[in-house]
């Protein structure tokens, strides 16, 4: 049997309840979900975070017995599995609803198509594809994540008019203005780890926290040092113990086992990769993250560490702010280093952009075009 044209509407509640969720879910995707019956919404909820219940149990809950009947707007297919939580579509099948309209199929294999089945072959009507580029962009990280078994990579920088992050006696405070700065410490409160290069944590001394006025839950993403030799001092801020949530250094086997012993002695982390020319080999990083359960890294540079994930094909998304302002100075540091491309047709094209203006600065951000 079909379903009844769904309302784009109830579709777009659905996605600004998930929303609510954002930086909080992980491992897990934003689901939202609405209950509507004779064109009124009777029950709605979201999925806070992992372990907790899916958006349709708290939509179910809310509605109670007006769920017999009703139509379900959900950003994501039900799932059919047991995880840490029971099966939503028996639970949707126990209270009756009737119709399901769902944004986009889950691409977790354990359900893939098997959820909407369920509740197809117990008479509920489905459909898929409402709203769904929305629900795709909301979860890219899940989507990767529960793919690929890697993290979504995002690139980040700052830099003046002229393509630099830094003058040429490496004095970089500050680029970009304060606008832009708030709106980093945003974005690390919404991934699940960041990471920085070992010239970086010299030439700056960074924290790495999620640093924002007047928010109450802020969330500290795990701080991920590259540094193939060991050379990122342990007096460094990033190693101090009194910092919020975990430190990691992703390192080779060049690393001196005694340096190794110290940092673990302050409660660092240490991770020995495999190196490729004595650099930490970035795809078996991130398959190591993604065993962790990091679905989203965000690297802020500097430019060597931005040049290797760029040459590597392994960035995302990018999220650039250009101040306007002129450095100059041939030497002075430039955003993505490494080789780059030979030819600018080859060059990493950015999808689904947006500009937007901070304060006086621009943000560009979009997601990497990948061949
Ligand atoms: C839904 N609704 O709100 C969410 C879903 O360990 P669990 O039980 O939380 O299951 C996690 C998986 O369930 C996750 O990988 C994804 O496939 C799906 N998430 N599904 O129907 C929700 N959060
Ligand atoms: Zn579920």
């Amino acid at each position: 049997m079909h379903a009844q044209q769904p309302s784009e509407p109830f579709m777009r509640r659905a996605l600004a309840l998930a929303e609510q969720a954002r930086g909080r879910t992980s491992p897990n995707p934003m689901v939202g979900a609405v209950l509507v019956k004779d064109g009124r919404i009777v029950g709605e909820g979201y999925h806070r975070r992992a372990g907790e219940p899916h958006a349709e149990i708290e939509a179910l809950r809310a509605a109670g017995e007006e769920a017999r009947g009703a139509t379900l707007y959900v950003t994501l297919e039900p799932c059919c599995h047991y995880g840490r939580t029971p099966p939503c579509t028996n639970a949707l099948i126990a209270a009756g609803v009737a119709e399901v309209h769902m944004a986009m199929l889950d691409p977790n294999p354990r359900v893939a198509g098997k959820g909407r089945a369920a509740l197809e072959a117990a008479g509920i009507r489905t459909t898929v594809g409402l709203c769904e580029d929305e629900a795709r962009a909301l979860n890219a990280a899940f989507i990767k994540w529960v793919t690929t078994g890697r993290p979504l990579v995002i690139a980040k920088f700052a830099m003046s008019l002229d393509g630099k992050i830094a003058a040429h006696t490496g004095d970089a405070r500050w680029i970009s203005g304060e606008t832009s700065r708030i709106y980093a410490h945003h974005l690390r409160n919404e991934v699940d780890a960041i990471l920085v290069g070992v010239q970086t944590v010299l030439a700056d001394n960074p924290r790495l926290t999620t640093r924002l006025p007047n928010a109450t839950d802020v969330r500290h993403p795990v701080r991920i040092v590259l540094d193939s030799r060991g050379r990122a001092p342990l007096d460094a801020e990033v190693f101090q113990p009194t910092l919020p949530g975990r430190t990691l250094v992703a390192t080779t086997s060049a690393m001196p086992a005694s340096h190794r012993a110290a940092l673990e002695a302050q409660g660092v982390d240490v991770l020995v990769c495999p190196s490729v020319h004595g650099r930490v080999a970035l795809p078996a990083l991130l398959d190591e993250l993604g065993k962790c359960e990091i679905t989203s890294l965000l690297v802020e540079g500097g430019g060597t560490v931005l040049g290797s994930f760029f040459d590597a094909g392994l960035v995302d998304e990018v999220v650039a702010f250009i101040a306007p302002m002129v450095i100059g100075g041939e030497h002075a540091p430039q955003p993505v280093g490494g080789h780059g491309v030979a030819r600018v047709a080859d060059a990493w094209r950015l999808d689904d952009l947006r500009v937007e203006r901070l304060g006086d600065d621009i943000l560009v951000r979009g997601r990497v075009r990948h061949p």
